[in-house]
């Protein structure tokens, strides 16, 4: 059983994963219509897996004898300022929410709440790579210059074009 102020906080959490992957469906579409099949590739899986996350919270908090609640979600941006900038934001985005996992850490810590200290772990390591891994993308970027989009387009597939 958890506790309301545990089962509060995680449910505040579903609304953050399902808003992440409605902002990165919202990149993937933008990214498609200005003709980069790669990174629209790259952003749609990325919102699969938020969907999973948002899932994997939902299932957790009901069977621990909470009761998930499913929220409205804000409407995510709709237009992006370049390829360079909307990975920026996703870095800005993703250490918001490895803020938010921390907070669950150390609430459930607070609360002794074992269960849930042990289960939020995969999202702490799952944060260190996600931010990890839009930092490497960031750095190429950086390197390629905005002159070399189409290349970075064509190099992003292969990270995604694999399903990984
Ligand atoms: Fe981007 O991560 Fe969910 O948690």
């Amino acid at each position: 059983m958890i506790t309301e102020k545990i089962e509060k906080i995680l449910n505040e959490q579903i609304e953050k994963e399902g808003y992440s992957s409605n902002l990165y469906l919202s990149m993937a579409s933008w990214a498609e219509t200005e003709g980069f099949a790669g990174i629209s590739t790259w952003f749609y899986a990325q919102a699969g897996e938020e969907l999973l996350h948002m899932m994997k919270f939902i299932h957790f908090i009901n069977e621990r004898g909470g009761h998930a609640i499913i929220p409205a979600f804000d409407q995510p941006p709709v237009n992006f300022d370049g390829i360079k900038k909307v990975f920026d934001q996703v870095l800005e985005h993703e250490r918001f929410i490895s803020g938010s996992i921390n907070d669950i850490a150390a609430l459930a810590i607070k609360e002794n709440d074992f269960a849930t200290q042990n289960w939020i772990q995969w999202f702490i390591t799952e944060q260190v790579e996600e931010e990890s891994s839009v930092q490497g993308i960031i750095d190429k970027l950086n390197l390629l210059g905005e002159e070399n989009m189409y290349l970075f387009d064509r190099d992003i597939m292969s990270l995604r074009g694999t399903g990984e």
